[in-house]
């Protein structure tokens, strides 16, 4: 019984590379292993509602894995919902989730939120995540969320392009408030696209931040296997 942690897939109908590398992916998952999808699973998802071939595929290869299979919502992804992680045996976890692997707490974070010094998206961020702009965002025709998805994705470049490489990455106080407010010494995330095993991440030289990588050429993960905590890049 192992875990492993994966994150910033965004699949995407485009993307058929990737998609095939998931279906694999998952086919290896065995019985008992816990498999934490930590956000940023789809490029854009317009709700629960939204049945297509791709979401078919996807929702199939996830209800016929072996192993449990937990998803945290990341920036891209936040509005899906009960009804496709039922239709997928997912459990839903908050935004801030601990898990206990042997002696060690580890904090399970999509990492959205630790990019404090992009001000534009941390002032948005509330609104995205409230149940009631969601509801009324859901209540809109398909095509509209559509429309209003890819304005999103075109802003989202438009700033992403802007903005200084180093505002894209967390912030080591974020890090550190973080770690010190759930207690914890640990933590995995995805999110920046920097796959990394950062050590010392507290004052006292202690604290440990595992970073996913994203999914295009390679596909990244963090397997757990008898207590030890291993980033791995893989090919697709
Ligand atoms: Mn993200």
């Amino acid at each position: 019984m192992a875990h492993y942690f994966i994150s910033d897939l965004h699949l995407d109908p485009s993307r058929s590379h990737c998609i095939e590398g998931f279906l694999r992916y998952l086919s290896k998952i065995q019985a008992g292993d816990q498999l934490y999808i930590l956000g940023d699973l789809f490029e854009a998802w317009l709700g629960d509602d939204d049945d297509t071939v791709f979401t078919q595929t996807i929702a199939c290869a996830l209800k016929t894995c072996a192993g449990t299979l937990y998803f945290m919502h990341g920036n891209r992804d936040f509005l899906l919902g009960e009804a496709f992680a039922k239709r997928c045996d997912l459990t839903l976890l908050p935004e801030h989730h601990q898990i206990t692997v042997g002696q060690e707490t580890i904090l399970l974070m999509h990492g959205d939120s630790l990019c404090t010094d992009d001000t534009a998206y941390i002032q948005i961020r509330p609104m995205l995540r409230d149940p009631s702009f969601q509801k009324q965002l859901l209540a809109k025709p398909i095509l509209e969320r559509k429309a209003i998805a890819l304005d999103a994705r075109a802003e989202s470049q438009a700033h992403t392009s802007q903005t200084k490489p180093a505002i894209m990455d967390v912030t080591p106080q974020a890090v550190r408030d973080v770690l010190q407010s759930k207690q914890c010494q640990t933590m995995i995330h995805g999110h920046t696209h920097r796959p990394f095993d950062h050590q010392s991440v507290l004052a006292n030289k202690i604290g440990r931040r595992l970073v996913l990588g994203d999914w295009d050429d390679e596909g990244w993960h963090i397997r757990e296997s008898n207590g030890t905590l291993i980033l791995e890049a893989f090919a697709l």
